[in-house]
């Protein structure tokens, strides 16, 4: 059988003032006429449908209409879980009203999750959650870590063992390389660790992730971040978008990428002001435009924005690099004493020098805190 796999889609997501949808359902679009040309008849969804737990009205209406598409006039089967944007509620509402339709929907991890069988392979839905929730769940107090919470809730489970079986979850799930971040995805995680072994989820034919933006498998060829629709940050430019293609036949297991292509990109484009107003394209692109002129050019702004006319925004180099430099020369305090570096803040913040009263009062205080450490 062949699904296609999706993930954070972010519905409604804005960039500097600017709405996707009408971009993000053009995409949408492209993935369900893909699936309709070639036949493939289940999506699978991994997380983050929405971009804010309270999502627009007019992005509900837009996945509406796309899943009534879908599943009312094409007969596809769409799976869906949340993300840690995804507000469970809200993704819950009407969930169960459709399955016999072929909508499936989880929004809270089950107990003892039911799987879902399609054409001989068993899809085990996963939404994101917090550790807290699997010691509520099975009133376990010692699951710490989202690694303890996951390794317990698979522990928790029964799984087919002579069918194919795919796991979908949105979770922080990482090997032995460094996983491929982006600004536009939110930490986990404050304090502590939101990283999970993917070991623990190896014995599943293929592993549908969401939440990691950039499309990559981990460790294994069969454990993989969709990553999200489009680009949603600058840093993201270079990254790849599309959906996953994945096949499962008696031959084992196999993915292919098929790109996806917006009515708007996010680009950056580099060089000298003069260079940079007449490039040829981007003209219809969100831009960020970085700028090698030595000096900040006056109404670079209004001029280059009447040439690219989604401009979002424009930086320096060399003023980066300055940025970069001040922060390295900042690194001086170490060969400074204590109470230069206090006299330095206490000028920065106060407009004067420290008083001669005050400067002993601190020295006094330094010297009882050194005494404290030398304990
Ligand atoms: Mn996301």
């Amino acid at each position: 059988m062949k699904f296609i796999h999706l993930a954070d889609l972010h519905l409604g997501k804005i960039i500097y003032q600017n709405n996707l949808l009408d971009i993000q359902i053009d995409l949408l679009n492209q993935v369900m006429n893909y699936m309709v040309q070639k036949k493939i008849d289940t999506l699978v969804i991994a997380g983050d449908v929405y971009d804010r737990a309270i999502a627009s009205k007019e992005s509900i209406v837009a996945l509406n209409h796309f899943l009534e598409a879908m599943i009312l006039h094409y007969h596809k089967k769409v799976l869906i879980i949340s993300g840690n944007h995804d507000s469970s509620e809200r993704l819950d509402f009407a969930s169960s009203l459709l399955q016999s339709q072929g909508l499936y929907i989880v929004s809270y991890p089950e107990k003892e999750i039911r799987p879902i069988e399609i054409e001989g392979v068993y899809f085990y839905l996963v939404p994101f959650f917090k550790p807290s929730y699997i010691r509520y769940l099975y009133e376990k107090d010692d699951l710490k870590t989202y690694q303890d919470a996951f390794a317990y809730y698979l522990s928790q489970q029964t799984f087919v063992e002579d069918h194919p079986k795919v796991l979908v979850t949105h979770q922080f799930i990482a090997g032995n390389k460094e996983v491929i971040r982006s600004e536009s995805e939110v930490i986990l995680s404050v304090g502590g660790s939101e990283i999970i072994d993917v070991d623990l989820c190896k014995d599943f034919d293929y592993v549908a992730l969401g939440h990691i933006h950039a499309s990559q498998k981990i460790k294994y060829d069969y454990v993989r971040y969709a990553g999200s629709l489009m680009k949603y940050s600058f840093d993201e430019v270079h990254q790849k978008k599309g959906m996953v293609e994945v096949t499962i036949d008696e031959t084992g297991v196999s993915t292919q990428i098929i790109p996806l292509k917006p009515q708007k990109d996010l680009v950056k484009v580099v060089g000298k002001y003069e260079d940079v107003l007449h490039y040829p394209n981007n003209e219809n692109d969100f831009v960020a435009v970085e700028l090698l002129d030595k000096q900040v050019i006056g109404h670079a702004y209004d001029f280059l924005k009447e040439k690219y006319p989604y401009l979002l925004q424009i930086t320096y180099q060399s003023l980066e690099k300055l940025k970069t430099n001040q922060t390295a020369s900042s690194l001086d305090v170490e060969k400074q004493s204590p109470i230069e570096i206090f006299k330095e803040f206490y000028e920065k913040m106060k407009g004067e020098a420290m008083s001669q009263e005050s400067e002993e009062i601190i020295q006094q205080l330094l010297e009882e805190v050194s005494e404290d450490d030398a304990h």
